[in-house]
């Protein structure tokens, strides 16, 4: 029952559809784009793996004349496979833009997903499934873990194939015939989505019924634990783009004439990560405050060149920002994003200008063009994290400071118990009369989706995360929190999960210079029941 079928791709234009692109060229498969609506209708399969928001996806299927070919399509009960607003579309509507018609094919409503304490919202990583009957398309892959981004979700249907659980169960893989669509990236997914959807493309009969395997574990898993390796990017004093790493910023050698630490090549080290096991790679384009971002031709190239091997989410930091060149031409960072989203990043990191709108918005008590929330509008809050770089400042009482205080993890230089956290912007060089928690919750109501949280005074020490700033930080949002800076040794990532509850953790250091493997930190982390992606 396998053939070798051309596959056709429906895009709008929005997102990462690089990614798909790459795994149907990983896995050796021919694949032409759905240019005119007759090109649909000819389609021997069809992926649609939609991104955004709801309305705005089924606004530019109108636009490009796409709905009615699509609709006939799939009520021809053709080969169709689609991903997240792909299996959207298919609905009557959505909470996400109520105005807005669905394309109806399945009976339905596409409903928010409530935020609770200890629920995030995005749902945001790794899950597993509940496979009600055998299928071909997850044949041999209905136990794994795929990966989940999403605010929106279908809770029941007649036509689910497969559920998933966050907080309560949604429907996360529908079938009806040879009509199947994914909650989840498969293209994002490792080799298990590769395999999910190598059987979309080689089966000649994907409604064939199959038996269902016994599941060795308990089928509902939860949510993994994301494990995330970071390269700091910057150019050495030679000109090359190179992989580095600070010592609280500091990213020169201590010795000699002070040169850029060299760790190795952006490309060839997010692949090595990818094959390791990485839940995900970020990239953070460390000095882009200086020049042009979009001057930075040579850190797009290395998302596209990375993403042609990394199936797992990219993400891209560093010059996300409003900017004029030098010939004084503008871009919006909304414009800057597009650039990174079309080169494979699947979501952008925003630093030092998310402190000064979260400034504004505080000054004002309103946002207005904020980047946050104009990439958030066209790409998806998911699509949109902040990364923060505060700074202890110690304080021998609470009332010392109208900032959130903590007790601080150690004594400050004399003596103080105390701290609250400055945010700072241009990699450290400059702190600001803003503290996490504001910044936090600020971005958050922006249209933000995650917080990459750093610390200065960690960062590089590999004596642990900060505990008090993960918890103060993490309890003030309900979008997911990435720790990061500290990480030493495998029990430091333990410690995180079990104490702060956040979803992700990420270091940089150790992984570079090999001192700890992405697996050792796997295999501590499961001994201790802390569920992650396991890959071989
Ligand atoms: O302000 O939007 O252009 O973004 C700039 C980005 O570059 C920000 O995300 C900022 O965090 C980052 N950045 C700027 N300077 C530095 C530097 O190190 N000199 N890197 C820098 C931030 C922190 C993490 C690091 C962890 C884990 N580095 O990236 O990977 O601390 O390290 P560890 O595990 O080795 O402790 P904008």
């Amino acid at each position: 029952t396998t053939c070798m079928s051309t596959v056709t791709i429906l895009d709008y234009g929005a997102g990462n559809v690089r990614s798909l692109e790459n795994a149907l060229r990983r896995l050796g498969h021919d694949f032409k784009w759905a240019q005119t609506p007759e090109d649909i209708l000819a389609a021997e399969k069809l992926i649609f793996p939609g991104v955004g928001s709801f309305g705005a996806a089924m606004e530019n299927l109108d636009k490009k004349n796409f709905s009615e070919p699509l609709a006939e399509y799939l009520q021809q009960d053709r080969p169709y496979l689609g991903i997240c607003l792909g299996l959207h579309c298919l609905f009557d509507g959505s909470e996400e833009s109520p105005e807005i018609d669905g394309l109806g094919i399945i009976d339905g409503t596409i409903t928010k997903i409530l935020p609770s304490p200890g629920l995030s919202v995005p749902h945001m990583g790794w899950n597993t499934l509940s496979p009600k009957r055998g299928s071909v398309l997850l044949n041999g892959v209905e136990y794994e873990r795929f990966y989940f981004v999403h605010s929106f979700r279908l809770e029941e249907s007649e036509h689910c194939l497969a559920e998933t659980v966050h907080g309560s169960p949604f429907v996360s893989v529908v079938q009806r015939g040879n009509l199947f669509a994914t909650q989840f990236h498969p293209e994002k997914s490792g080799e298990a989505g590769l395999r999910l959807i190598d059987n979309f493309i080689s089966s000649s009969d994907l409604a064939l019924p199959k038996s269902l395997p016994a599941a060795q574990d308990s089928v509902n898993r939860g949510l993994a634990k994301r494990i995330v390796a970071c390269l700091d990017v910057r150019e050495n004093d030679q000109g090359d783009l190179v992989v580095t790493k600070g010592d609280q910023y500091d990213v020169r050698e201590t010795a000699g004439d002070r040169e850029v630490r060299n760790l190795g090549k952006p490309v060839a080290l997010a692949g090595r990560y990818f094959n390791e096991g990485a839940d995900e790679v970020t990239f953070l384009n460390i000095t882009s405050f200086r020049g042009e971002p979009l001057g930075d031709a040579p850190m797009l190239q290395i998302l596209e060149r990375s993403s042609e091997g990394v199936f797992v989410p990219l993400c891209i930091g560093g010059g996300i920002r409003d900017y004029e060149d030098s010939n004084g031409v503008s871009y919006t960072a909304l414009e800057v994003a597009a650039r990174y989203f079309r080169a494979g990043a699947d979501k952008v990191s925003i630093g030092s200008d998310a402190v000064y709108a979260a400034e504004k918005f505080i000054e004002n008590g309103k946002f207005e063009d904020s980047s946050i929330g104009a990439i958030s509008f066209v790409y998806g809050a998911q699509a949109v994290v902040v990364s923060i770089d505060p700074k202890r400042v110690y304080v021998s009482s609470p009332e010392d400071t109208e900032h959130v205080t903590t007790l601080a993890q150690q004594k400050g230089p004399n003596g103080e118990e105390y701290c609250w956290y400055q945010c700072t912007v241009r990699g450290g060089r400059e702190a600001r009369d803003i503290d996490v928690v504001q910044l936090a919750t600020s971005v958050e109501s922006m249209g933000a989706g995650e917080i990459l949280l750093n610390c200065m005074d960690a960062d590089g020490t590999n004596a642990g995360y900060d505990l008090p700033l993960i918890k103060m930080v993490s309890s003030a949002v309900s979008i997911p929190v990435i720790a990061s800076s500290g990480a030493g040794i495998p029990e430091h990532f333990v410690e995180c999960f079990n104490e702060t509850g956040v979803e992700a953790a990420l270091a940089a250091g150790i992984f570079h210079r090999k001192e700890v493997s992405i697996k050792e930190v796997k295999d501590t982390v499961v001994t201790n029941g802390i569920p992650v992606r396991v890959t071989d």
